[in-house]
């Protein structure tokens, strides 16, 4: 079978499991909200990376039906964490470009905040840069609507794209996230320090959010907690964990 009809069959058929990373308060390690990170769990293959299937589903449209059933999973974990009373979290989605474009994205998400009966405040959409480059009205008029659900926006990888810092003017923007290349040996590297630091400047005088992605040392937390960054994500706090164990992680921490 083709990896593209094998995939269309796993959403089908619930082969496809999320996988939660936390992100965390740098100043005391409080978590603040949790990364959606999608896997497959093939029945032959084991647990295979969304590295090897989302380009597939990019390629062949499957995004939007995996993107939706992202969205209805992470809603309904979110859900299920707020009644069993952990501390509102915030849940980050990751949205490709595609499923930003073709999936009708303002409804079908309006509709499943709905259904779910999730604060809307409790839940961020991850756009990478590539998703604001073309057709800017079309682009904003789909932020607007998301934004006025009440759901929040932010940059994933940011500063790896190639657009233009003026988007951050023209659209509804919550918070970005440094990506994880500035932050990967940020110690020895000035260059990567010094772009870090520019983009904390630039989230704060914009006012908007931030979180440092991929911190697996205490000295890279260390250094990104000295230049004010409020928000990290990475192994040196968590991998992206089952569900339960993110209870069980919260449960250590607090
Ligand atoms: O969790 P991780 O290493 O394995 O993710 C690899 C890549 O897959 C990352 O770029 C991440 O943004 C992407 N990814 C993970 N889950 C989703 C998802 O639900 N939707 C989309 N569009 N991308 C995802
Ligand atoms: O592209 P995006 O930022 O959505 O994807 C996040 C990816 O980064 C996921 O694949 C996740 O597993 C990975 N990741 C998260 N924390 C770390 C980390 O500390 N180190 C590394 N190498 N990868 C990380
Ligand atoms: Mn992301
Ligand atoms: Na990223």
């Amino acid at each position: 079978m083709s990896l593209e009809n094998d995939l269309r069959r796993a959403i089908e058929s619930n082969e496809l499991v999320l996988f939660f990373q936390p992100q965390v308060e740098l100043a005391s390690h409080e978590l603040r909200g949790v990364e959606a990170l999608v896997r497959w769990q093939h029945p032959e293959r084991g647990l295979v990376s969304p590295v090897h299937f989302i380009p597939v589903a990019e390629e062949s449209g499957l995004i939007v039906p995996l993107g939706n059933w992202v969205l209805r999973e992470s809603l309904r974990q979110l859900r299920e964490w707020n009644q069993q009373g952990l501390p509102p979290l915030r849940m980050s989605i990751n949205i490709s470009a595609l499923q930003f474009r073709q999936g009708d994205l303002p409804r079908y998400l309006a509709e499943q905040l709905t259904a779910f009966a999730v604060d809307p405040q409790q839940v961020e959409l991850e756009l990478t840069e590539s998703v604001l480059m073309n057709d800017v009205e079309g682009v904003l008029r789909t932020l607007q609507e998301i934004k006025s659900l009440g759901v929040s926006l932010a940059i994933d990888d940011f500063g790896t794209g190639y657009s233009s810092l003026s988007y951050l003017r023209r659209f509804p923007i919550d918070r970005l996230k440094i990506d994880q290349s500035f932050v990967r040996d940020i110690e020895q590297t000035p260059a990567n320090e010094s772009i870090a630091r520019a983009i904390v400047a630039l989230a704060d005088s914009l006012s908007l959010g931030i979180v440092a992605e991929g911190i697996e040392k205490r000295s890279e937390k260390a250094i990104l907690q000295h230049m004010r960054c409020a928000e990290g994500q990475g192994y040196l706090f968590a991998k992206p964990l089952p569900a339960d164990d993110i209870v069980a992680w919260i449960g250590h921490h607090l």
